[in-house]
């Protein structure tokens, strides 16, 4: 067996110019590196499956052609382990993608220990939270990969789209003075003598930036105490937020829909050998807008519980049933069931919404207050200390125009594009009540 460490073995500066992704490979002599992913010795014929992280290929020795040591490494090479294999690349009916390399060379780069902690071949044999524990691990597997290449193409199309319209990409404080969010429950932290907190959302922050700078938009990581464990909360999760001057509820509105389009439209285009992996047929969402009221006199005449001030959790699955493939904007909101900063619209409503994309909130904003004296009001009728927001208040006293903006979460869109069946798949490294992690 070559051993990377032998005189004969390939140095790093070679495989480096030699070689190539194995979703590349065509004909004629190959370099390939990835993990020995599945290896099976049927006595004369052994195999072995290389993957890395663009594909995967068989590479194949018969006991009568290979080598002594590479048919002997093929059979002992712990499962994972990282090889260097270089060979011809032949056509074969028989081999997974119609081709497999012969191998005339084979080294270990670096033995995986054994036995794994999880089978990194078959995913039904482990839980979820095992697979979290050593996610390292799990993120051997092409599957896994997937949800964050097209996580990362969501990030990279939501900026792009807004960009295009002139927004401004800025980055904001995670540490508070105090909440910006009212009801949710905050994260304390010690700084120097004095209590602070971590950011509950860049609210406040997004809103002082617009009424100077007109728009805004950034992917901000936010803080939630929520003691609840649902498949649908995080205690550290990750926004798209966008803010912007001289706008209403239905501006903003329209840009979250075209934004989500965008990167809809985009991951078909980028990441369809994902999506195949994934075995996700996504297609780019329709809108549809519906006032509050309207949306919970559809829900009662589907027999579905609602509350005054906020859908309830089987309202936001109904509304997905009942337009599938469709964000579902419910706007008119009622003023009790939102926070402080959205502006009032008269007889309890408000400028506020929430996107409902198959069947979950995906996303909330409105109309913002922008008046120093309607914002304490506010403030207090949502039992909160106008002094403790002095600051933010006094931003709107020296020429604030009209305002409005969304955030969107991260994870949940991830979740609700690839049918994640709990919003932790959708973060590399969770943080929950209970994880901290690796
Ligand atoms: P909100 O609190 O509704 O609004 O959050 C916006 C979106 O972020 C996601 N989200 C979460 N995802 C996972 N775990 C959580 N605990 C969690 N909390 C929220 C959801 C939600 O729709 N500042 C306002 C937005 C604005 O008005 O601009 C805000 O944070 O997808």
């Amino acid at each position: 067996m070559k051993k990377a460490k032998s005189d004969d073995s390939i140095s790093l500066l070679q495989l480096t110019k030699e070689r190539i992704p194995i979703k590349s490979i065509s004909e004629g002599n190959v370099t390939i590196a990835g993990w020995l992913y599945d290896s099976r010795d049927l006595g004369k014929v052994r195999f072995g499956i290389i993957r890395d992280a663009s594909g995967e290929i068989q590479v194949t020795a018969h006991k009568d052609t290979a080598s002594k040591e590479i048919f002997e490494a093929l059979a002992k090479t712990p499962r994972e382990s990282v090889v260097v294999v270089q060979g011809l690349v032949k056509k074969s009916e028989k081999a997974p993608g119609g081709r497999e390399i012969v191998p005339e060379r084979f080294s270990i780069l670096a033995e995986a220990a054994q036995p794994l902690p999880i089978d990194v071949s078959d995913f039904s044999k482990t839980e979820l939270p095992k697979r979290l524990d050593y996610r390292f691990l799990d993120l051997h597997r092409r599957r896994i990969q997937s949800i964050f290449k097209i996580q990362s193409t969501l990030m990279q199309s939501y900026r792009d789209y807004m960009v295009r319209i002139g927004g401004t990409e800025a980055n904001f404080p995670s540490i508070i003075g105090s909440s910006s969010e009212g009801g949710t429950e905050l994260f304390k932290a010690k700084y120097f003598d004095k209590e602070v907190y971590l950011s509950q959302s860049c609210q406040l922050y997004k809103q002082m930036l617009a009424c100077s700078i007109e728009k805004v938009f950034t992917i901000f990581t936010v803080w939630r105490a929520e003691k609840h464990n649902t498949v649908r909360h995080l205690n550290e999760s990750r926004q798209f937020d966008f803010e912007m001057a001289f706008a209403d509820e239905f501006v903003v509105m329209d840009h979250l829909a075209k934004a989500v389009q965008h990167m809809v439209h985009t991951v078909l285009e980028k990441n369809s050998g994902d999506l195949k992996l994934l075995g996700i047929n996504l297609k780019v969402p329709s809108v549809k807008y519906m006032s509050f009221s309207e949306t919970n006199e559809l829900l009662k005449k589907h027999k579905i519980e609602t509350s005054s001030t906020d859908l309830t959790g089987e309202g936001e699955k109904k509304l997905g049933e009942l337009f599938p493939d469709t964000i579902v904007f419910v706007h008119d909101w009622p003023l009790e069931g939102k926070p402080f900063y959205i502006m009032p619209k008269g007889k309890g409503l408000s400028g506020g919404f929430d996107a409902i994309y198959k069947g979950m909130e995906i996303s909330s904003g409105g109309q913002r207050v922008h008046i120093p004296d309607l914002l304490i009001e506010r403030l207090k009728a949502k039992k909160l200390n106008p002094k403790d927001f002095t600051s933010y208040i006094d931003s709107f006293r020296y020429g604030a125009p009209p305002h409005a903006g969304f955030g969107m979460g991260v994870e949940r869109l991830t979740m609700v594009l690839l049918d994640l069946p709990n919003i932790r798949e959708a973060v590399l490294f969770p943080r929950d009540r209970d994880r901290l992690t690796p």
